[in-house]
């Protein structure tokens, strides 16, 4: 630890034994459950440390380690930054460098909780059905070996290791934007286990939990300006700050098997079914994300604040909440959703916010089903026209060509990459016929309705021929 450091900057690391496993310490985790985590605990007490995990790198282990594992929250709001230091962690640790110190963490008695924000690709499972995909490399490597590499194969070993050392089993909590993201994650643990020892897939179908969440704060990639705008603000050097906006919500399904940390006491809702909330989250707010990323980025703009800016833009957005995603959504109780638009509108216009296209165009294959296309799939089966969303598809189509439409390259972050660059043609109708054949996207009741194709193609055509800014003016 650099001398003096943790001491000049930050206050006592927390001392609460770890009582969650936290997979996937991401920016995101940091500046949402934590905060959370780290006020229900000094609410309501209890051992509610978190031990966090970083999956792939080790980048976030070592910028924290020289402090004492504590970090800043910088809340960026209209007035200015308001820095917060979070002292919820106790230790991180990399599951490459070590996977059985992550299974012992885990199997550990004082574990009751383990939760996970490892994005969408992270639970190995194919998105327009939610099955696991059993012929992914890492899902193949954690049947072939008892320590695992992905987060389904660290669930599934450690379940294992509890019952073997006769205790239960922890309440896993998915954070990730999953539509009914704890059955998702249920159902490829279960199947994993299956593969792995049919047994233990009826013990953790019996003992285990799995309750949906929804969660949502806007938190864009920490940049190096950011750490240095830190500093000069309170002249001290964090490393590893994370950025968020004000506003913060955590819906969760009341059905843990252990002890949990008092959340109803600092803002979060505990609700006996979390799919209203997670429908609209997903649609409203992600769904558009997704839309102004791919569209906005086309046109030229950086952030989503830069594209909400945009008059055009602007109207756009207003027009896929009021026109396209509400009539399609039921409200979750006692929620107005124009007022719920309203109010993601403001968010998204929070200039202290740069959340870029790029970074939330990526994944975009593991991203579109349950953000676009669910509500696509919806609309046509009960006879309403999209023609904003079908645009947003073919803006995706069009970003992951790789090509800007000055034909400049685009540095395209999917894990079908590859696969979809290729599918691009000169041919409008050659390109969705292409990109029809990805199953893993794309649900059967769209693949296989020609009229969808056909749609799409004049979408598709439309944003070619015109541009993605002139497009959207609609
Ligand atoms: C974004 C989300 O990157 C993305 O795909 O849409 O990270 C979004 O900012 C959060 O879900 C907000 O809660």
């Amino acid at each position: 630890m650099e001398a003096g450091l943790h001491d000049r900057l930050y206050r006592t690391p927390s001392e609460a034994p770890a009582g969650i496993v936290h997979l996937g310490l991401g920016a995101f985790f940091r500046a949402h459950g934590a905060l959370y985590v780290a006020e229900a605990a000094a609410e309501g007490g209890g051992d509610w440390g978190i031990i966090g995990v970083s999956l792939k790198s080790p980048g976030t282990r070592d910028r924290l380690l020289p402090q004492g594992w504590a970090y800043t929250a910088v809340e960026l709001g209209p007035d200015g930054m308001t820095p917060q230091v979070v002292t919820a962690l106790t230790d991180v640790l990399v599951a490459p460098e070590d996977p059985q110190a992550v299974l012992d963490a885990m199997a550990a008695e004082t574990t009751r909780i383990v939760s996970l924000t490892v994005t969408e690709k992270g639970y190995c499972h194919e998105p327009s059905t939610g099955r696991l995909n059993t012929a992914h490399p890492d899902i193949a490597h954690d049947l072939a070996h008892p320590l695992p590499s992905s987060a389904p194969g660290f669930l599934v070993r450690a379940l294992a290791a509890r019952r073997d050392a006769g205790l239960g089993p922890f309440t896993v909590l998915c954070c990730d934007n999953l539509p009914e993201n704890g059955h998702v994650v249920r159902g490829v643990v279960l199947e994993l286990a299956r593969l792995v020892e049919p047994a233990l897939a009826d013990w953790i179908a019996q003992h285990g939990a799995f309750p949906s969440t929804m969660v949502d704060r806007i938190v864009p990639a920490t940049t190096p300006e950011d750490l240095d705008r830190l500093e000069a603000e309170t002249g001290q050097r964090d490393e590893a700050p994370v950025m968020h906006e004000p506003f913060r919500q955590w819906v969760i399904e009341d059905r843990f098997c252990t002890p949990r940390p008092a959340f109803e006491a600092v803002g979060a809702q505990l609700v006996a079914d979390v799919t209203p909330f997670e429908h609209m989250k997903l649609r409203m707010l992600n769904g558009t994300h997704s839309s102004l990323a791919y569209l906005g980025y086309l046109a030229g703009h950086q952030t989503i604040s830069d594209t909400v800016a945009d008059p055009v833009f602007a109207g756009f957005v207003s027009r896929l909440w009021r026109d396209e995603i509400i009539p399609a959504l039921t409200p979750p109780p006692e929620v107005d959703l124009a007022a719920y638009a309203a109010a993601l509108a403001r968010r998204y216009a929070n200039p202290a916010i740069r959340h870029r296209t790029w970074q939330i165009a990526m994944d975009g294959s593991q991203k579109l089903p349950q953000r676009i296309l669910s509500t696509i799939a919806e609309s046509r089966a009960a006879g309403r026209a999209v023609p904003g969303l079908m645009l947003a598809v073919a803006g995706w189509m069009r970003y992951a060509s790789g090509r800007d439409e000055a034909g400049q390259p685009i540095e395209v972050k999917d894990p079908l990459a590859q696969r979809l660059a290729a599918l691009w043609q000169d041919d409008p109708a050659a390109t969705v016929a292409g990109f029809l054949t990805l199953q893993e996207v794309f649900p059967r009741q769209l693949r296989e309705d020609a009229d969808f194709a056909g749609d799409l193609t004049g979408a598709l055509r439309t944003l070619v021929d015109r541009g993605a800014r002139e497009a959207v003016r609609g």
